[in-house]
Order: C-alpha cells, then structure tokens, then sequence
C-alpha cells in the first residue's frame, strides 16, 4: 500500500470517551454518544479524530490500561457501534485515529494472568518479572505515578515491573512474540477501517534490562535505562515495516523527554517509525524538570524558545505536531499567562492563533474549542484520576503540609481537562441526564457549543474560521519559520514565508495593552484572523491575536 502524507493535512480533534456524549443515560460517555455528535466536528470542520482508548479495561487509568486489545469496554458500547461509529465518519470525510498502548498492558490482560501463574506460563516473558533483593524489589526505579515501579507477586516469588499504576505492568518488547502480538493488533483495527494510531509512551518501551539503579535524584529513578532505551528505533522500525506499512495509516507518537536527536530517529521517512511524535517541552515550561508538580512561573521567552527550537530544527527535515492541551494536561485557557476569567474568550482565541500556524498537524482537544476551563472540583476525594490519588498520598506520606499539596493538585490533576463536555447549560450539560462519572464544571451556564454556535464571536466560530484558513492556505504546510521579535517577554510573533508571500502571527500574551509595530510590514496585506476589531501595528489589546497574509514586493 502506498503511504500518502495526508498527515500533513490533518487537522485532529482529541475525543475523551468517558466525558464526550452519554447516549445510554448511565453517567458515562460512549461510543453511541460520540456517533451522535459528529455533526459537530462537522461543523467545527476537523477532519480527523484521535479516540482515547475504548477498548477492554478495568478502567484503573481510564482506558490506559488494556485487557482486550481487539474487544470494545461494554462500559462503551459494541463493536458493532464501533463499526457503525467508523462508517459514520468516514461518511464525514473525517478519519479515525486510535489510541494505542503497547508498553504496558492492564494486570487483568489474559496474557498477565497466565504470566503470573507460573514461570513456566509461555506468557511469562511477555512481561518483566526478576527476583527480589531479599526483601526488596530488583532495584530503586521509581514510576511515573510517583510509586516504587515494582511489584511483588508472590506466585512465582517475583516482581514485576510497572512504570505506571501497579494494574499497568510493562510488557517484555525484548520478546519477539510481544512485537508479533502488536503487529497483529494494528492489522486487526487498520482491517476494520481504522486510519491510524497515537502510541501512548512510545519512546520507553524497550528497557535496558541490566536493571542497574537509577541515579537521578527527584523523579523517575532508572529513567535512563528506558527513557530512549536501547533497541527502541529497532522495534519501531519492526512495527512499521510488518504493520503500518501495508496501510496508509497516521501514526503519532507520545514521547516523555525526548531530545531532538531522538525525534529525528523517530520521525525519519528513510528508516519509518513514525509520522509526527508529541514531545511536551513547551507544556513542561512552567514546572522544573519536566514535572508537573514543580510548578514554575510562565516565561514566554522560554516558551517561544523552546517552541522555536523545535519549529526551526524540524522544518526542513521532519513533521512536527502542535497541541496545548490533552486528556493529561490542564486547559489551556488560563495556562500559559492568560485569563479564564475577563479575558477568556480574548486568550482562547489568541493562543489557537499563536500556535496552529506553526509547521505541524494541529490537535484540538474536546471542550477546547469552546474554552473549557480547568474543572471545579473542591475536594480531593471527588478526584477520579488514579494519578492524583497516588501523587496525593505519597506528598501525605512525605508530611508536606496539606494546603500546598491540595493546592498543587488543584493545579496540576490530570481531572482538569477530563470533565463531561458542556454541550448546552442544562443541568449536566447535555453529556447525560443522569449525574456523570466526574463533576459537570458549574460555567456549562455560559461555556456551552449551544450559546457557541449562535454567538457569531465565540470561541467557536473562530476556531472554526482558523480551521479553514488553515485548511486553505499553502503557506501553513511549506513557508519557513522565523520568530520576528525573539527578545519580547509580552508578545510572540513568528512569520512562515516562501517566496514573496508570508503569514504573520502576533500574539499579546499579556493582560494589558502593548506597543508593538512589525517595522517590515508593507502595505499589501490582509487580515486572516483578528480576535479584535482593530489591528494598526501600532499597539496590541489584551490577549490580542492577530494572523497577517502579505505579498511582499
Ligand atoms: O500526565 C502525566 C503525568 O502527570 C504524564 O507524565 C503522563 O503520564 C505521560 O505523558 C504518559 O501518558 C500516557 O500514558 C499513561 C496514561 O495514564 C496517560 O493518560 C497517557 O496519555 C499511561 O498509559
Ligand atoms: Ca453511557
């Protein structure tokens, strides 16, 4: 099959199952509820969605955790409205891209209850089990979750290793029969329609398995040994070469603290792993180290730095990705400097304009089109997420003081951007008739897709008019990046040209009014997309966002 770059031209709309359309009244999206609202994305004019995992799962991370790769959770629906979800939008034009998680499967996963059992289970090797140190596990790794990464099983006297929630045991890649078992899952859906796949933490499936101790010192011990581990370029390329390649398929990879030479491995069309990977250094720029918790004020020096670093060394060479938000990760509005208060339709507006013009596929997150806003859960025990609750206990553990605690989960849980959809400003929203599985945020009553599509001047309305000046014009797809003010701490302004033609972006990132003139800026220019009225290149308003298409004499 011969594999076409329509990647380029995607533009990917995330959708959470559990918080996108309860169909059946139960509290809980699914996949009927998602069918049901595809006129939307219709509308809104995308024409790709990413689907976060639905498949089997005893739904410890919501869905992260597989027990069934080639079965649908009931919790969601059947395969038959699976298919029928695939026909509908492919009707659309709009191509569906699956969830995949292959560097770990749930412990309730057939092949983990068969690995447990016995040594002598022939899935044993699927998974990485090692005897203790006495009475201590193999060594001092420490997962993404904030736990020990091993855990006992006392049927065979082992541990196993687990980088996320212990229901989450990583799989053995070093195993060929693991690779073949993957191979055959992305044949299975890419036979059912399937266009595609998102690889969730692709970059550390293959582990160094001397299992020496980590030395870093705060957060994920042993992460060198698997971060980038040593045969993962060897096993994407498997992948590819035995599975994707026989589809036209999209493939995007999740990566945690991937350098820039890593991502040219990945990425690279010669040697195929993958299309495009996620990589969120410019989302790690208000915490330290990467983590989340640390929390770090905002710099849009180093924002657009980091941004630029990438825009500037990808462009020529490989495909990039551009996202704010997903299903871990606060809301963008109100992140990054701006407002989700007076200024929240002004900052919603001017941060998609700030960056779907960079080179990259553009994901859209659900609610993120309409402003959603972090959630508005008070109490921890109304947090779903197993990773709050985890994090939560170990700083209780550490004695750090309850109010900072609270106060940096509030920030930082992975809750904020998993609330139901706000379809309308009924009393769930619209997502359910019955109280769903996590709080419907009380702003339904003015952050809602009905008051959106009849307000001309909605959040909406202009992610729908970017979309399709994005869709339209040449210059999103070839013309060079440069940033046009680098030394600005309050304004972010980058050009793409080719030829005699170039786009512009100018975005204030700040809450107040801003002098700011391009000084090369001729006369022969149009207005793209403004979140104001005005634009005179003489002073920006507050969270003003403005896209520039001139011909250059
Ligand atoms: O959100 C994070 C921690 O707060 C990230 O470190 C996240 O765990 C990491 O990006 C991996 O995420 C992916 O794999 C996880 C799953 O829980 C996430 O939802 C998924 O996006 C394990 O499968
Ligand atoms: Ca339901």
């Amino acid at each position: 099959m011969k594999q076409t770059d329509w990647y380029k031209k995607a533009v990917i709309y995330q959708i959470y199952p559990l918080s996108f359309c309860d169909s059946n009244n139960d509290g809980i999206g699914d996949i009927n509820g998602i069918t049901s609202k595809l006129d939307h994305l219709v509308k809104l004019g995308v024409n790709t969605v990413w689907l976060s995992p639905v498949y089997k799962s005893p739904m410890q991370d919501n869905g992260y955790d597989i027990s069934d790769y080639k079965g649908i959770n009931p919790m969601f629906g059947t395969m038959e409205d699976f298919s029928n979800m695939v026909k509908e939008m492919h009707k659309r034009g709009i191509k569906l891209v699956m969830d995949l998680v292959m560097n770990h499967t749930s412990d309730q996963h057939e092949w983990f209850k068969s690995a447990c059992s016995s040594v002598s289970s022939p899935y044993h090797d699927y998974y990485i089990f090692r005897k203790g140190k006495g009475k201590n596990p193999p060594n001092n790794w420490t997962g993404f979750f904030g736990e020990k990464a091993w855990k006992y099983n006392s049927a065979t006297d082992e541990w196993y290793l687990h980088l996320f929630a212990s229901g989450q045991p990583d799989v053995n890649w070093d195993n060929p029969k693991v690779r073949q078992e993957f191979i055959d899952i992305i044949k299975f859906w890419c036979d059912k329609g399937v266009d595609g796949f998102r690889m969730d933490v692709i970059n550390i499936i293959s582990k160094d398995q001397s299992f020496k101790n980590g030395k870093e010192i705060l957060f994920l011990k042993g992460g060198k040994s698997y971060i980038n581990g040593p045969h993962l370029h060897e096993y994407l390329q498997q992948i590819n070469k035995e599975g994707l390649s026989n589809y036209d398929t999209l493939t995007v990879g999740e990566t945690v603290f991937s350098s820039l030479d890593d991502i040219y491995k990945l990425t690279n069309t010669e040697k195929p792993e993958l299309n495009m990977v996620f990589n969120f250094d410019h989302t790690n720029v208000d915490n330290f180290f990467g983590v989340k918790w640390f929390m770090r004020k905002f710099s849009l020096r180093r924002f657009r730095k980091t941004l630029g670093y990438y825009q500037v060394n990808l462009q020529n060479k490989r495909w990039n990705s551009l996202f704010y938000e997903n299903h871990d990760q606060r809301r963008s509005v109100g992140r990054f400097n701006t407002d989700d208060k007076e200024y929240r339709v002004q900052s919603a507006k001017m941060l998609a304009t700030s960056i779907y013009f960079l080179k990259g596929t553009p994901f859209i997150y659900e609610g993120q089109e309409i402003g959603m806003t972090n959630s508005d859960i008070k109490q921890i025990k109304d947090y779903v997420d197993v990773e709050t609750h985890n994090i939560y206990k170990t700083a209780r553990s550490l004695h750090m003081p309850k109010r900072y605690i609270e106060k940096t989960i509030r920030n930082g849980t992975r809750d904020n951007a998993r609330t139901p959809m706000q379809w309308n400003d009924s009393i769930y929203a619209g997502f359910s008739s019955v109280k769903p599985w996590l709080k419907v945020n009380d702003n339904k009553s003015y952050i809602n897709v009905e008051m959106s599509y009849e307000d001309q001047d909605s959040i909406f309305n202009f992610y729908k008019k970017l979309i399709k000046v994005h869709q339209e014009e040449p210059l999103v797809i070839n013309g060079i990046y440069k940033d046009l003010c680098k030394h600005n701490k309050k304004v972010y302004a980058y050009e793409r040209r080719e030829g005699n033609e170039r786009l512009v972006a100018i975005c204030n990132y700040s809450k107040k009014n801003v002098k700011f003139k391009l000084k090369d800026l001729g006369t022969n220019y149009k207005v793209l997309l403004n979140n104001y009225e005005e634009f005179d290149n003489k002073e920006l308003k507050p969270y003003q966002g403005v896209l520039i298409k001139e011909e250059i004499k």
